[in-house]
């Protein structure tokens, strides 16, 4: 088989440097030669490949833009690549390696102290210890500020109370970063009614996970719900210099400008997969489907599109490597490759036909997949309205 090549209509490979090449090349090697094969089980048993998980840290692929504490300390044009290979692969497995960079180690080398820095962030580089975020509720989704989770200030820590839900990685995770309410008569005047994140090792008192099963979308990936009942957590454990909702939704920031760099490589495995099944497939005649100018008007909607989406996650990229990327820009780009992608899967699937929603193409898995993706981190719509307040000055969230 012939080695993967992903689309370059642009020459926008031209953008990129040597060592970012060769870090797209060994995670595309990665892909292929260890992630591929599992795919189609994994998915039809809804069961993610734990035995991924010490290659990962092996490869260098966890909180790889983090300087030190075992962190490859790569730029974020690298670190997009990667994150675009994994999701050719599939979007769950882009997925674990997201959450445990941008959402995990990201919040603890920004917020945390330098001892929970030395404790946990080596471990999670190597994939020795597994973490998730608990951000979402089951009231709390697009609006995380209305959370109900609380941290009540006692003696010597904070009890944690209340649910989150949808939680990649919740169930396999060794610790969660979880963001709670800080209420109770010891709380200070300055910190009461703020939100907190809290490291919580699996195993605290009080804290339980639960499954979720049954999704049509993202079955690579597990998802799960938290429980915290009367589970205390001592003073150690609080993040000390991550203070209010701009806390988590900075870790969002992080993971929204991968996501946006990794749904351009499920379009692209869609891309060229209808690509290649087009010019295969003959039709009327015994001409190819490719042959035909519908099924061409749909091949270069997805040229064109993909093509845009890549200069616009490099230059987002450029931008972030000069500290320029700000929060508008990345839901702009976020908004923009999931929809793109999405869409792309959707006519992907239809030029195979039949052939489309069998799982011996990779197509309708990337498809259902990018339905969540298009929902998590921000839906279209939070995204659109965050753009929308940027540019009219007016927010119309509530
Ligand atoms: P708002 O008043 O706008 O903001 C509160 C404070 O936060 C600051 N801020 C941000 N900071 C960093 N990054 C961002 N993206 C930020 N957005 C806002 C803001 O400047 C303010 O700071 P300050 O200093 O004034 O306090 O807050 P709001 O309550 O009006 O909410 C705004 C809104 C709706 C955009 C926000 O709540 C939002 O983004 N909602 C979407 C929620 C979301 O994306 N959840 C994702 C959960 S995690 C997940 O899905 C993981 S999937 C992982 C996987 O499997 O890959
Ligand atoms: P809602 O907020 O209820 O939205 C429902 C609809 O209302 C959407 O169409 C939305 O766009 C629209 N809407 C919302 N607000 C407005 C408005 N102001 N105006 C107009 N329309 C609006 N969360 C975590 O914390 N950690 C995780 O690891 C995590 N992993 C996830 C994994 C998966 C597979 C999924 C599906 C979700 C995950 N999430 C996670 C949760 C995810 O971030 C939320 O699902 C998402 O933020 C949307 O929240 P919601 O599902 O409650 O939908």
């Amino acid at each position: 088989m012939a080695a993967y090549e992903s689309l370059n209509y642009m020459n926008s490979d031209s953008l990129l440097t040597e060592d970012e090449l060769m870090v797209r090349q060994s995670v595309r090697d990665f892909v292929t030669e260890k992630i591929e094969p599992l795919l189609q089980k994994a998915h039809r048993d809804e069961k993610f490949p734990m035995e991924l998980i010490p290659q990962f840290g092996e490869m260098g692929l966890l909180g790889s833009t983090i300087q030190g504490y075992g962190c490859a300390g790569l730029g974020h044009v690298a670190y997009g690549l990667m994150t675009q290979e994994l999701e050719r692969g599939d979007s769950g497995i882009r997925s674990f390696c997201s959450v445990q960079g941008s959402l995990v180690m990201y919040p603890i080398s920004a917020y945390g102290s330098e001892e929970q820095k030395q404790k946990y962030l080596p471990k999670l580089a190597k994939a020795e210890l597994v973490g998730c975020f608990g951000l979402t509720e089951p009231d709390a989704g697009s609006n995380p500020g209305s959370m109900l989770t609380t941290a009540e200030k006692v003696a010597g820590g904070y009890k944690l109370n209340g649910n989150k839900m949808w939680i990649t990685n919740g169930s396999i995770a060794d610790i969660a970063i979880v963001w709670a309410r800080v209420t109770g008569p010891l709380a200070s005047a300055a910190e009461k009614n703020k939100i907190r994140g809290f490291i919580v090792e699996k195993g605290t008192k009080g804290f339980t996970t639960s499954k979720m099963e049954g999704k049509f979308s993202l079955r690579v990936s597990v998802t799960s719900e938290l429980h915290f009942q009367d589970c205390v957590v001592p003073e150690s454990q609080i993040l000390p210099n991550g203070e209010g909702l701009k806390a988590p939704l900075g870790c969002l920031t992080q993971a929204r400008y991968g996501i946006a760099w990794g749904v351009l490589g499920a379009a692209d495995a869609c891309y060229h997969t209808a690509l290649h099944y087009a010019k295969a497939r003959t039709i009327f005649e015994g001409k190819p489907l490719a042959a035909h100018q519908l099924a061409q008007a749909k091949l270069v909607k997805m040229v064109q599109e993909i093509t845009k989406g890549q200069l616009l996650v490099i230059q987002a990229g450029r931008m972030k490597e000069r500290g320029e990327l700000q929060p508008h820009h990345v839901s702009l780009v976020k908004l923009n490759n999931c929809k793109l992608a999405l869409e792309t899967a959707r006519e992907a699937r239809d030029i195979l036909g039949g052939n489309g929603i069998i799982d011996e193409y990779p197509i309708i898995r990337h498809m259902l997949n990018l339905e969540s993706v298009n929902t998590y981190e921000g839906t279209e719509d939070i995204h659109r309205l965050v753009v929308g307040e940027k540019i009219t000055g007016i927010p119309a969230f509530r």
